[in-house]
């Protein structure tokens, strides 16, 4: 898949699944823009990197449950990029908590986070790809957890499922513009986001049982599906969900 001559942006791109999709998409010739929330070494190192392969690299620091943060992205953007012709909608976060302690508060930056910031970066790039008539390629990564429910996970559950609800939508008025929309819904893959998680043992043996494969997921096994889906050889798939779980889901008994 060739991505030479293409722009695009990964949020949450300096670690686990964003940082294996970014590192691929330059690998493919695209200049890639990521945002990062904390990591200042992962992400300049992941710019340099991507220089080093011949392509631009541009991180931009935001932290997306404050929305008002959006507008700052944005100009940053468009100083770097005349248009966008993919972007990856992956920064997420998943506390671990009971429904029953699960606080306005701690619901809020679940939803701002994983959904809300999306809804609205979304909304300017694909301003900027239709006013360009790019046709350009949007994914959401979502996850299992759309589809599946968590004990721990009852605010998470809710934003990957809101995600796959606005992209149906995407893929109907953007898809008028020739830019196509779709999520991918990774199964459990080991990064950050479930490391206390998975530390404990019971569980993660219980994770890796279910899985026909027999292991967790790797970001590279993320990546892959995720160039395809937003590269010039997907030329109708269009409000998709792809479950990459090694099986998971289906592994009843
Ligand atoms: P990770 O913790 O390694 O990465 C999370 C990314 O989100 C980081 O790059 C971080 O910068 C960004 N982020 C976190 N908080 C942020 C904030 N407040 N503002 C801006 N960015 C913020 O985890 P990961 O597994 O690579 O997760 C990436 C995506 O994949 C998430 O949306 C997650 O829900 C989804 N996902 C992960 C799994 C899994 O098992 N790892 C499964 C399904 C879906
Ligand atoms: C995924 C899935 C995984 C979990 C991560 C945090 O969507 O539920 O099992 O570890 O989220």
């Amino acid at each position: 898949m060739n991505f030479k001559g293409k722009n695009a942006v990964v949020t949450g791109g300096s670690r686990g699944i964003g940082h294996a999709i970014a590192m691929a998409l330059a690998e493919s010739g695209a200049n890639v823009l990521i945002t990062y929330s904390s990591s200042e070494d992962a992400a300049e190192k992941t710019v340099n990197d991507m220089e080093n392969m011949g392509v631009e690299g541009y991180k931009y620091k935001i932290d997306q449950s404050d929305i008002d943060k959006i507008p700052g992205l944005m100009d940053f953007i468009r100083n770097k990029f005349n248009t966008v012709h993919v972007l990856i909608n992956n920064a997420g976060i998943c506390p671990f908590r009971d429904f029953f302690d699960i606080d306005a508060k701690l619901f809020e930056t679940v939803w701002k986070v994983n959904v809300e910031s999306h809804f609205f970066i979304t909304q300017e790039i694909a301003r900027m790809m239709i006013n360009n008539k790019t046709k350009g390629k949007i994914l959401f990564i979502s996850s299992i957890s759309a589809i599946v429910g968590g004990k721990y996970q009852s605010h998470y559950t809710t934003t990957k499922s809101a995600l796959n609800g606005l992209m149906h939508s995407l893929a109907i008025t953007l898809g008028e513009h020739g830019i196509m929309v779709n999520s991918l819904e990774p199964g459990t893959i080991l990064t950050d986001i479930n490391r206390d998680d998975l530390s404990n043992q019971e569980k993660r043996s219980y994770m890796e049982k279910r899985i026909p494969l027999g292991r967790l997921g790797d970001p590279s096994d993320i990546a892959k599906p995720a160039l395809f889906l937003v590269s010039d050889d997907n030329t109708y798939i269009n409000g998709s969900e792809l479950l990459d779980d090694g099986g998971m889901l289906v592994n009843l008994q």
